[in-house]
């Protein structure tokens, strides 16, 4: 039997080849491209938590805002005694707003893809609010999800604009799943960042002090650290602009030479300005998130946004 130390290698091993193989599968065939779920290392992680404390990134302070100001409705709205599952937890600042807004709270799921903050989460949960049953989830939340088990209604929670990094057919797909695993009698707590001023948005990726580059490039270091990669730094940009047709962000890192690099023992040639997409991030306005929901198999039952209508928060529910 695997004690707990040895389970954790082996997990971490089994990561380890993810990125392995989504990194040479991504390099190989054009467009190249990196799933940016690997941006979020421990390094990466602190650095977008540096991100949402920028002055121009808008959408955590907006996003609170909402929340806090229409918990207690979120909490009428659900009703006594339902479960809370929160897809991509993170760090969980916003989760608390709901846990402390919600009427008997039955149970707290967090699903992350990384047990260490799912663990150090959960064990900081259990700590604050002892009478709350905290069952962490160690899945991907873009793939197949365990069962919860849990007779209560089952809110979902997906903050952040989390969903703008998926396309919309991969975001129908997450819902979708979503819904089935919520029940027919299930609500969805879904946070968007909105369709606004291209210079806004644009400013909110190329921040002044540089913490949105530092956060992509972490990639490079990722890989030199993680696959035996040979990323010089200083010799790829990050790029991030946005596509108002497309209606996104589109960030990655750009070589700022013809270079060779070797990861995983394949080289891999780079022309000069030849870049890498790394993230998008959909913005939206109420009509797209109409058709998001319906397409997912949610109804809208509400929206809320703040005073500037930069951030949208919808309280969505399961279709027959
Ligand atoms: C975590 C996906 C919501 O798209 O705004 C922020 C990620 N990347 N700055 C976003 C991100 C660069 C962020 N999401």
């Amino acid at each position: 039997m695997n004690g707990p130390v040895l389970s954790l290698e082996v997990a971490e091993s089994a990561d380890r080849e993810e990125f392995r193989r989504a990194v040479l599968d991504g390099l190989t065939s054009p467009p190249r491209a990196v799933p940016a779920k690997f941006l979020y290392d421990a390094r990466g992680s602190a650095l977008f938590d540096e991100i949402c404390e920028l002055p121009e990134y808008y959408l955590t302070r907006a996003e609170t805002a909402i929340l806090q100001r229409r918990a207690p409705e979120i909490g009428r709205r659900a009703g006594p005694g339902c479960a809370l599952i929160e897809f991509g937890s993170g760090s969980s600042v916003k989760s608390r707003l709901l846990i402390e807004a919600l009427p008997e709270l039955a149970l707290y799921a967090p699903i992350d893809i990384s047990r260490q903050h799912l663990d150090a989460t959960a064990a900081q949960l259990r700590r604050d609010y002892p009478a709350l049953n905290v069952a962490p989830v160690c899945a991907d939340f873009m793939g197949p999800v365990p069962p919860i088990e849990s007779p209560a209604r089952r809110l979902g929670f997906f903050p952040g604009s989390t969903i703008g990094n998926l396309t919309p057919a991969e975001a129908t797909v997450f819902l979708r799943r979503t819904r089935d695993l919520l029940g027919d009698d299930g609500a969805l707590v879904l946070g968007v960042d909105l369709k606004k001023d291209p210079q806004r948005l644009h400013d909110a990726y190329n921040d002044q002090a540089g913490v949105t580059a530092a956060f992509t490039l972490n990639l490079l270091r990722r890989m030199n650290r993680e696959l035996q990669a040979t990323f010089d730094l200083a010799a790829f940009a990050h790029e991030a602009f946005y596509d108002e047709a497309e209606g996104r962000i589109e960030i990655y890192f750009r070589s700022l030479r013809a270079q060779t690099v070797s990861v995983a023992g394949r080289r891999f040639d780079f022309a000069e300005g030849e870049r890498v997409h790394t993230e998008y991030s959909y913005k939206y306005d109420t009509a797209d998130l109409a058709a998001l929901a319906s397409g997912g198999g949610f109804r809208i039952a509400e929206i809320w946004t703040d005073p500037e209508r930069l951030f949208a928060v919808g309280f969505l529910e399961s279709m027959a």
